[in-house]
């Protein structure tokens, strides 16, 4: 079976607007157990090395302004598939066009305020967890409802 974890990250908008807890029951409601979840004020460096594919898009200025405007909520979930559901729970990077029902189709209007991120790839996923979070602070457990959830 595919476990996967992603990172998933509350971004400050999401925080300020109080939609972090809507957020969380959704992965819990899906089955998805969290691994970890801290409250913290990302950095410039942080934001260079999560975003190293977008530092040379035009829009990266006012994406970096943005996420240091207050704290983000980073956080791990874990289960089957995880990676590309995250995403699809998410909805599209465009907030117009995310379906009801995801949290950007549901909660916000613009892509320079998508209250959201998601990991896009296992491989990207790992390299995120490891750049937010230090190895110690993922933790390993079973949800009692495991067996209830997976054949
Ligand atoms: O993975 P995802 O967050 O859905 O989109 P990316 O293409 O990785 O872009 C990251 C982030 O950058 C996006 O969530 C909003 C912002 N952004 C923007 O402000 N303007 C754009 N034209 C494209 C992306
Ligand atoms: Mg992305």
């Amino acid at each position: 079976m595919a476990m996967e974890r992603t990172y998933i990250m509350v971004k400050p908008d999401g925080v300020q607007r109080g939609i972090v807890g809507n957020i969380i029951s959704r992965f819990e409601q899906k089955g998805y157990v969290m691994v970890a979840m801290k409250t913290r004020m990302a950095t410039p460096e942080l934001l260079d090395e999560h975003y190293c594919d977008l530092v040379e898009k035009p829009f990266f200025p006012k994406l970096r302004e943005y996420l240091l405007s207050g704290p983000v909520v980073s956080m791990c979930w874990e289960g089957k598939e995880a990676v590309s559901t995250g995403r699809k729970m998410l909805g599209a990077t465009n907030p117009l066009e995310s379906a009801p029902g995801t949290i950007r189709g549901d909660f916000c209007i613009e892509v320079g305020r998508n209250i959201c991120h998601g990991s896009d790839s296992v491989e990207n996923a790992n390299k995120e967890l490891a750049l937010w979070f230090e190895e110690s602070e993922l933790l390993d457990w079973e949800s009692h409802s495991h067996d209830w959830l997976y054949e």
